[in-house]
Protein backbone atom coordinates (compact mmCIF):
# COMPACT_ATOMS: atom_id res chain seq x y z
CA UNK A 1 0.00 0.00 0.00
CA UNK A 2 1.55 3.24 -0.52
CA UNK A 3 0.95 7.10 -0.13
CA UNK A 4 0.18 9.59 -3.08
CA UNK A 5 2.91 11.25 -4.08
CA UNK A 6 2.80 14.57 -4.34
CA UNK A 7 5.68 15.58 -6.41
CA UNK A 8 4.64 12.63 -9.90
CA UNK A 9 1.60 14.39 -9.39
CA UNK A 10 3.23 17.87 -9.73
CA UNK A 11 5.29 16.14 -12.71
CA UNK A 12 2.45 15.00 -14.91
CA UNK A 13 0.75 18.62 -14.25
CA UNK A 14 0.28 21.37 -16.92
CA UNK A 15 -2.36 23.71 -15.34
CA UNK A 16 -2.12 27.30 -14.21
CA UNK A 17 -3.59 27.53 -11.01
CA UNK A 18 -5.46 23.94 -9.85
CA UNK A 19 -3.06 22.06 -7.98
CA UNK A 20 -0.49 24.76 -8.01
CA UNK A 21 -0.06 24.08 -4.60
CA UNK A 22 -1.17 20.58 -3.20
CA UNK A 23 -0.82 19.72 0.45
CA UNK A 24 -0.79 15.60 0.77
CA UNK A 25 -1.88 14.16 4.08
CA UNK A 26 -1.52 10.64 5.05
CA UNK A 27 -4.78 10.32 7.14
CA UNK A 28 -7.24 13.21 7.75
CA UNK A 29 -10.93 13.58 9.19
CA UNK A 30 -12.49 15.08 6.10
CA UNK A 31 -10.36 16.83 3.34
CA UNK A 32 -13.22 19.60 3.31
CA UNK A 33 -12.66 20.15 6.39
CA UNK A 34 -8.80 20.69 5.92
CA UNK A 35 -9.68 22.74 2.82
CA UNK A 36 -11.79 24.78 4.58
CA UNK A 37 -9.37 25.61 7.15
CA UNK A 38 -6.63 26.27 4.59
CA UNK A 39 -9.03 28.27 2.81
CA UNK A 40 -10.02 30.70 6.06
CA UNK A 41 -6.03 30.65 6.49
CA UNK A 42 -5.47 32.65 2.92
CA UNK A 43 -4.76 29.25 0.82
CA UNK A 44 -4.42 30.41 -2.68
CA UNK A 45 -7.11 30.00 -5.60
CA UNK A 46 -6.35 26.12 -6.85
CA UNK A 47 -5.15 24.89 -3.66
CA UNK A 48 -5.47 21.28 -3.88
CA UNK A 49 -5.79 19.11 -0.40
CA UNK A 50 -5.35 15.22 -1.06
CA UNK A 51 -5.52 12.57 1.83
CA UNK A 52 -4.47 8.90 1.21
CA UNK A 53 -7.51 7.96 4.04
CA UNK A 54 -10.16 9.96 5.47
CA UNK A 55 -11.51 8.49 9.51
CA UNK A 56 -14.86 11.03 8.47
CA UNK A 57 -15.48 11.33 4.92
CA UNK A 58 -18.38 13.37 4.14
CA UNK A 59 -21.50 13.02 1.74
CA UNK A 60 -24.04 15.11 1.90
CA UNK A 61 -27.06 15.15 4.42
CA UNK A 62 -24.34 14.04 7.12
CA UNK A 63 -23.83 10.92 5.25
CA UNK A 64 -20.60 8.98 5.18
CA UNK A 65 -18.25 8.77 2.14
CA UNK A 66 -16.39 5.52 3.03
CA UNK A 67 -12.88 5.92 2.49
CA UNK A 68 -10.20 3.04 3.33
CA UNK A 69 -6.44 3.77 2.90
CA UNK A 70 -4.05 3.31 -0.12
CA UNK A 71 -6.67 2.75 -3.00
CA UNK A 72 -9.05 5.40 -3.85
CA UNK A 73 -8.69 9.25 -4.71
CA UNK A 74 -10.24 11.89 -1.55
CA UNK A 75 -9.12 15.62 -2.48
CA UNK A 76 -10.33 19.07 -1.87
CA UNK A 77 -9.91 21.86 -4.06
CA UNK A 78 -10.26 25.86 -3.05
CA UNK A 79 -11.73 28.00 -5.91
CA UNK A 80 -12.01 31.32 -5.24
CA UNK A 81 -14.27 32.60 -8.23
CA UNK A 82 -15.89 36.25 -8.22
CA UNK A 83 -19.40 35.26 -8.22
CA UNK A 84 -22.34 35.40 -6.36
CA UNK A 85 -23.05 32.73 -3.87
CA UNK A 86 -26.19 31.77 -5.32
CA UNK A 87 -24.27 30.51 -8.17
CA UNK A 88 -21.05 28.17 -6.15
CA UNK A 89 -23.47 25.31 -6.90
CA UNK A 90 -22.57 25.16 -10.16
CA UNK A 91 -19.02 24.20 -9.07
CA UNK A 92 -20.41 20.93 -8.20
CA UNK A 93 -21.73 20.90 -12.28
CA UNK A 94 -18.26 21.68 -13.22
CA UNK A 95 -16.09 19.13 -11.15
CA UNK A 96 -19.03 16.69 -12.04
CA UNK A 97 -18.38 17.03 -16.07
CA UNK A 98 -14.22 16.97 -15.00
CA UNK A 99 -14.89 13.66 -12.91
CA UNK A 100 -16.80 11.85 -15.73
CA UNK A 101 -14.65 13.36 -18.82
CA UNK A 102 -11.52 12.20 -17.09
CA UNK A 103 -13.10 8.60 -16.79
CA UNK A 104 -14.84 8.66 -19.68
CA UNK A 105 -11.59 8.98 -21.65
CA UNK A 106 -11.19 5.37 -20.15
CA UNK A 107 -14.50 3.99 -19.81
CA UNK A 108 -17.45 4.70 -22.31
CA UNK A 109 -20.19 3.62 -20.47
CA UNK A 110 -19.62 6.52 -17.60
CA UNK A 111 -22.30 9.13 -16.84
CA UNK A 112 -23.56 12.10 -14.58
CA UNK A 113 -26.55 11.42 -12.00
CA UNK A 114 -27.93 15.00 -10.32
CA UNK A 115 -26.82 16.33 -8.11
CA UNK A 116 -23.65 14.92 -7.32
CA UNK A 117 -22.40 11.61 -8.43
CA UNK A 118 -20.98 9.87 -11.23
CA UNK A 119 -21.53 6.65 -12.65
CA UNK A 120 -19.98 3.53 -14.55
CA UNK A 121 -22.47 0.92 -16.12
CA UNK A 122 -24.86 2.83 -13.31
CA UNK A 123 -22.80 1.81 -10.16
CA UNK A 124 -21.71 4.86 -8.46
CA UNK A 125 -18.11 5.70 -8.52
CA UNK A 126 -17.70 9.37 -7.69
CA UNK A 127 -19.06 11.63 -5.60
CA UNK A 128 -18.84 15.51 -5.14
CA UNK A 129 -19.73 17.74 -1.50
CA UNK A 130 -19.39 21.42 -2.32
CA UNK A 131 -19.74 24.52 0.14
CA UNK A 132 -18.78 27.86 0.60
CA UNK A 133 -18.08 30.49 2.51
CA UNK A 134 -19.82 34.08 1.66
CA UNK A 135 -20.12 37.30 2.45
CA UNK A 136 -22.93 39.53 1.53
CA UNK A 137 -23.60 37.21 -1.19
CA UNK A 138 -20.86 37.14 -2.85
CA UNK A 139 -17.97 34.08 -2.78
CA UNK A 140 -14.93 34.42 -0.32
CA UNK A 141 -14.25 30.63 -1.70
CA UNK A 142 -15.74 27.02 -2.88
CA UNK A 143 -14.58 23.87 -1.78
CA UNK A 144 -15.25 21.05 -4.16
CA UNK A 145 -14.45 17.95 -2.42
CA UNK A 146 -14.36 14.86 -4.91
CA UNK A 147 -13.98 11.18 -4.39
CA UNK A 148 -13.26 8.63 -6.72
CA UNK A 149 -13.33 4.89 -5.80
CA UNK A 150 -10.20 4.49 -8.36
CA UNK A 151 -8.38 1.02 -6.92
CA UNK A 152 -11.03 -0.96 -4.48
CA UNK A 153 -11.40 -4.39 -5.58
CA UNK A 154 -15.55 -5.87 -5.59
CA UNK A 155 -13.89 -7.79 -2.28
CA UNK A 156 -12.96 -5.11 -0.72
CA UNK A 157 -15.79 -3.21 -1.55
CA UNK A 158 -17.56 -5.53 0.05
CA UNK A 159 -15.78 -5.71 3.15
CA UNK A 160 -15.66 -1.77 3.76
CA UNK A 161 -18.70 -0.92 2.29
CA UNK A 162 -21.57 -3.77 3.07
CA UNK A 163 -24.64 -3.04 1.46
CA UNK A 164 -23.58 0.20 -0.35
CA UNK A 165 -21.55 -2.08 -2.65
CA UNK A 166 -24.22 -3.10 -4.46
CA UNK A 167 -24.54 0.72 -5.64
CA UNK A 168 -21.02 1.32 -6.22
CA UNK A 169 -17.99 0.74 -8.21
CA UNK A 170 -14.36 1.53 -8.99
CA UNK A 171 -12.32 2.35 -11.93
CA UNK A 172 -9.90 -0.60 -11.52
CA UNK A 173 -13.31 -2.59 -11.52
CA UNK A 174 -14.63 -1.41 -14.54
CA UNK A 175 -11.10 -1.46 -16.67
CA UNK A 176 -10.29 -4.85 -15.17
CA UNK A 177 -6.81 -3.56 -14.20
CA UNK A 178 -5.25 -1.45 -11.62
CA UNK A 179 -4.55 2.33 -12.38
CA UNK A 180 -2.24 4.71 -11.65
CA UNK A 181 -3.60 6.98 -9.10
CA UNK A 182 -1.24 9.95 -9.21
CA UNK A 183 -1.70 9.93 -13.13
CA UNK A 184 -5.58 9.90 -12.75
CA UNK A 185 -5.44 12.48 -9.95
CA UNK A 186 -3.23 14.98 -12.55
CA UNK A 187 -5.85 14.33 -15.47
CA UNK A 188 -8.95 15.24 -13.27
CA UNK A 189 -6.79 18.14 -11.91
CA UNK A 190 -6.40 18.91 -15.74
CA UNK A 191 -10.00 18.39 -16.76
CA UNK A 192 -11.08 20.63 -13.46
CA UNK A 193 -9.28 23.54 -14.73
CA UNK A 194 -10.40 23.38 -18.27
CA UNK A 195 -14.25 23.63 -17.07
CA UNK A 196 -13.44 25.66 -14.08
CA UNK A 197 -11.89 28.04 -17.12
CA UNK A 198 -15.05 27.59 -19.20
CA UNK A 199 -17.46 28.44 -16.35
CA UNK A 200 -15.45 31.91 -16.11
CA UNK A 201 -14.82 32.74 -19.56
CA UNK A 202 -17.73 30.97 -21.20
CA UNK A 203 -20.41 30.81 -18.53
CA UNK A 204 -23.24 28.95 -16.81
CA UNK A 205 -25.02 27.96 -20.12
CA UNK A 206 -22.00 26.21 -21.48
CA UNK A 207 -21.81 23.96 -18.08
CA UNK A 208 -25.38 23.56 -17.77
CA UNK A 209 -25.45 22.36 -21.52
CA UNK A 210 -22.13 20.33 -21.32
CA UNK A 211 -23.46 18.54 -17.75
CA UNK A 212 -27.12 17.69 -19.44
CA UNK A 213 -25.06 15.65 -22.78
CA UNK A 214 -23.60 13.72 -20.29
CA UNK A 215 -26.34 13.11 -17.69
CA UNK A 216 -27.98 9.65 -17.82
CA UNK A 217 -31.76 10.08 -16.86
CA UNK A 218 -33.02 13.09 -19.49
CA UNK A 219 -36.67 12.60 -20.26
CA UNK A 220 -36.71 9.31 -17.98
CA UNK A 221 -38.99 8.62 -15.69
CA UNK A 222 -37.78 9.18 -11.96
CA UNK A 223 -38.64 8.95 -8.65
CA UNK A 224 -37.05 11.93 -6.59
CA UNK A 225 -37.03 12.46 -2.76
CA UNK A 226 -36.93 15.25 -1.32
CA UNK A 227 -37.62 17.37 1.64
CA UNK A 228 -39.06 14.61 3.48
CA UNK A 229 -41.52 13.81 -0.11
CA UNK A 230 -41.77 11.95 -3.05
CA UNK A 231 -42.44 12.89 -6.46
CA UNK A 232 -42.83 11.11 -9.75
CA UNK A 233 -42.21 12.43 -13.12
CA UNK A 234 -40.16 12.66 -15.77
CA UNK A 235 -36.74 14.83 -15.37
CA UNK A 236 -36.75 16.95 -17.94
CA UNK A 237 -33.36 19.08 -17.14
CA UNK A 238 -31.66 20.86 -14.96
CA UNK A 239 -32.49 24.84 -14.83
CA UNK A 240 -29.80 27.93 -15.07
CA UNK A 241 -28.98 27.35 -10.94
CA UNK A 242 -28.65 23.97 -11.55
CA UNK A 243 -32.24 22.72 -9.93
CA UNK A 244 -33.65 19.68 -11.11
CA UNK A 245 -36.51 20.09 -13.34
CA UNK A 246 -39.17 17.31 -13.13
CA UNK A 247 -42.54 17.36 -15.16
CA UNK A 248 -45.35 15.63 -13.06
CA UNK A 249 -48.12 13.87 -14.31
CA UNK A 250 -50.23 16.68 -14.09
CA UNK A 251 -47.81 18.45 -16.63
CA UNK A 252 -46.79 20.94 -14.02
CA UNK A 253 -43.05 21.54 -13.45
CA UNK A 254 -41.08 20.90 -10.28
CA UNK A 255 -37.89 22.39 -9.66
CA UNK A 256 -35.77 20.82 -7.07
CA UNK A 257 -32.49 22.11 -4.94
CA UNK A 258 -31.79 19.17 -3.25
CA UNK A 259 -32.44 15.40 -3.44
CA UNK A 260 -32.33 11.81 -4.45
CA UNK A 261 -33.13 10.50 -7.95
CA UNK A 262 -34.23 6.86 -8.51
CA UNK A 263 -34.81 5.91 -12.28
CA UNK A 264 -37.67 4.52 -12.58
C1 LIG B 1 -21.52 12.26 -2.08
O1 LIG B 1 -22.52 12.34 -1.13
O2 LIG B 1 -21.54 11.52 -3.02
C2 LIG B 1 -20.35 13.19 -1.82
C3 LIG B 1 -19.07 12.44 -1.61
C4 LIG B 1 -17.89 13.37 -1.47
C5 LIG B 1 -16.69 12.66 -0.95
C6 LIG B 1 -15.46 13.53 -0.99
S1 LIG B 1 -14.02 12.66 -0.59
C7 LIG B 1 -13.13 14.11 -0.47
C8 LIG B 1 -14.04 15.13 0.21
N1 LIG B 1 -13.91 15.09 1.63
C9 LIG B 1 -15.03 14.66 2.23
O3 LIG B 1 -15.20 14.50 3.46
N2 LIG B 1 -15.99 14.42 1.27
C10 LIG B 1 -15.49 14.74 -0.05
P1 LIG B 1 -23.94 11.61 -1.24
O4 LIG B 1 -24.58 11.92 -2.57
O5 LIG B 1 -24.65 12.01 -0.02
O6 LIG B 1 -23.59 10.09 -1.25
C11 LIG B 1 -23.26 9.42 -0.07
C12 LIG B 1 -23.75 7.99 -0.24
O7 LIG B 1 -22.93 7.32 -1.20
C13 LIG B 1 -23.61 7.18 1.03
O8 LIG B 1 -24.76 7.30 1.85
C14 LIG B 1 -23.46 5.76 0.49
O9 LIG B 1 -24.70 5.21 0.10
C15 LIG B 1 -22.68 5.98 -0.81
N3 LIG B 1 -21.22 5.85 -0.60
C16 LIG B 1 -20.46 6.08 0.50
N4 LIG B 1 -19.16 5.89 0.24
C17 LIG B 1 -19.08 5.51 -1.05
C18 LIG B 1 -18.01 5.17 -1.90
N5 LIG B 1 -16.74 5.20 -1.52
N6 LIG B 1 -18.32 4.84 -3.18
C19 LIG B 1 -19.58 4.82 -3.63
N7 LIG B 1 -20.64 5.13 -2.87
C20 LIG B 1 -20.40 5.48 -1.60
Amino acid sequence: METMGTESIKKLLKTETVGKTIYSFEEVGSTNEVAYELARHGAPEGSIIIADSQTRGKGRLQRRWISPPGVNLYMSVIFRPRIAAKDAPLLTLVASIAIAQAIKNKVDDTQIKWPNDVLIQGKKVAGVLTGMQASQDKVDFVIVGIGVNLNMTREMMQKEMGEVSEIATSLREALGHEIEREKFTADLIGELEVWYQEFLQVGKSRIINEWMKRWGAIDRRVLVRFDGREIEGIASGIDENGYLLVKKNDGTMERIIAGDVILL
